[in-house]
């Protein structure tokens, strides 16, 4: 019995750390009171952090994206010649901002069209805000350039 309540607190407890921290007894994330989160909108853009690339979110399947898996497709355009970017090397990590112990599975880069990348599984298996982090290298660009873009998702 006093077993049973103890796994009954640690589960609680587990819920409650990805839960609203409205304190709502929904087991929903609280995504529209968030303000850190970007609404996801197929198209919807982002610059990098020092203003080399623009970084398109041309779709997510599912979309809005879902809890669980999703796979992504972007574009990567350089903000001053406007030209799309192929051969960039780009690395994907999605993390939870309130949850810096855990990250996901590992995410695929797969090029696929002028400036267009694959990324398949942005496995995104909690409710709450999640940050997809891009890391670009482009060895064309200028003398070589590396720059980070952060798209916030919240997932309900
Ligand atoms: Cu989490």
């Amino acid at each position: 019995m006093v077993r049973a309540l103890v796994f009954s607190a640690l589960v609680l407890l587990g819920i409650g750390g990805c839960g609203s921290s409205a304190g709502t007894s929904s087991d929903f994330y609280m995504c529209a009171t968030d303000a850190r989160a970007m609404p996801y909108q197929s198209g919807m853009s982002v610059m990098s952090s020092t203003g080399v690339f623009a970084v398109e979110l041309l779709s997510s399947s599912p979309g809005p994206p879902v809890r669980g898996q999703n796979t992504w497709i972007i574009r990567v355009d350089e903000v001053a010649t406007g030209s799309l970017l192929d051969e960039l090397d780009v690395s994907v990590t999605p993390r939870m901002p309130d949850h810096p112990s855990h990250g996901t599975r590992p995410v695929v880069v797969t090029p696929s069209g002028p400036g267009t990348y694959t990324l398949e599984p942005v496995y995104l298996y909690m409710p709450g805000i999640w940050n997809i982090t891009m890391t670009i290298v482009g060895s064309m660009v200028g003398t070589g350039t590396t720059d980070t873009a952060v798209i916030p998702i919240c997932i309900p």
